[in-house]
């Protein structure tokens, strides 16, 4: 695997930014997508505006291939509208991994990491997108994104489920998770929630949380506690089933999340543990409901 890039300082040269003049209605457009995207929302004001002033906007058809696997990377991608397919080559030819629809970025990890392009990136219906420069990109977002890796790095050493990966795989991690707050009593998985592009798997930051569990219309609640460093909500992730438990947060919680393309491309190395949870899993279950037929 090829290492993850560690942002150095004295790369910094102090040229000139790239200014691509726009509209009112551009710029907005683009503050309304950067707003819903982790790589831009965190950035700070002065930053985002660098961002959106070197953005260019390009209008995409149907079959326009936007990446090429194996090129070198040029430019960071922001969906504004479109679908956009992902390939990756395997043995048999290309197979699709993931589709982008209406929303996104891609393109990010070419720059991020000074790797080829790991994937093909197609447009399935007519769009537009906004490129970002890779000298931008590394100037703003990898800078800002430096920060961000060293405060959650040292957490995810201690969460169990991640113990198969590397250094260089934990700082992957550590650079796509998004923080999400919970007061006390909110519920943030719900048993029987469809898995979409936007479901997430959790890793407990501070706080803990209650499982509940409906079985044939009976509400139970589980005495086991998740506590910081513990994962939930990958079962569903994996199986593509529905959300098999509710989880609701005892006191005010701190979760790091990846939403599912990071799960996919980033967690292989650790299905082998999360299948043997799921076995767990469903081991307890069937003795809940044993308990509850006896009663
Ligand atoms: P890039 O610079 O490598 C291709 O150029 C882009 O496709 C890549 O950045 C990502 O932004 C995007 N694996 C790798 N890259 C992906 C994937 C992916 N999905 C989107 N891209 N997947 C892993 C498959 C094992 C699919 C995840 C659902």
């Amino acid at each position: 695997s090829v290492a993850a890039e560690r942002y150095n300082p004295e790369d910094d040269d102090d040229e000139p930014l790239k200014i691509v003049p726009k509209s009112d209605d551009q710029r907005k457009r683009l503050k309304d997508v950067s707003d819903k995207i982790m790589l831009l929302n965190r950035l700070d004001e002065e930053q985002l505006t660098n961002v959106i002033n070197a953005m260019e906007e390009r209008k995409i058809q149907v079959d326009d291939i936007v990446i090429k696997q194996g090129d070198d990377g040029d430019n960071f991608y922001v969906i504004d509208s479109g679908k956009y397919d992902v390939y990756i080559n395997k043995e048999n030819g290309p197979e699709q991994v993931f589709t982008y629809d209406d929303a996104g970025f891609f393109g990010e990890l070419a720059l991020m990491y000074n790797t080829p392009r790991a994937a093909t990136v197609k447009c399935s219906k007519n769009g537009t997108i906004w490129s970002l420069d890779r000298k931008t990109f590394r100037q703003i977002i990898v800078k800002a994104n430096a920060k961000k890796r060293s405060q959650y790095e040292a957490f995810l050493q201690t969460v169990e489920i991640l113990q198969n990966l590397d250094e260089n795989e934990i700082s992957k991690v550590a650079d796509v998770m998004e923080e999400k707050k919970y007061k006390a009593g909110e519920t943030i998985i719900k048993q029987g929630d469809e898995i979409d592009a936007d479901s997430h798997v959790y890793f407990l930051i501070s706080g803990t949380c209650k499982i509940h569990l409906n079985i044939d219309g009976e509400e139970k609640v589980l005495d086991k506690v998740l506590q910081s460093g513990q994962c939930f909500g990958e079962v569903a992730l994996i199986t593509k089933a529905p959300r098999n438990a509710t989880i609701i947060s005892s006191e005010d919680v701190k979760c790091g999340v990846l939403d599912v393309s990071a799960f996919e491309r980033l967690l292989g190395p650790c299905k082998e543990i999360m299948n043997r949870n799921i076995d767990k899993y469903e081991e307890e279950l069937n003795a809940l409901k044993e308990l509850k037929i006896s009663d």
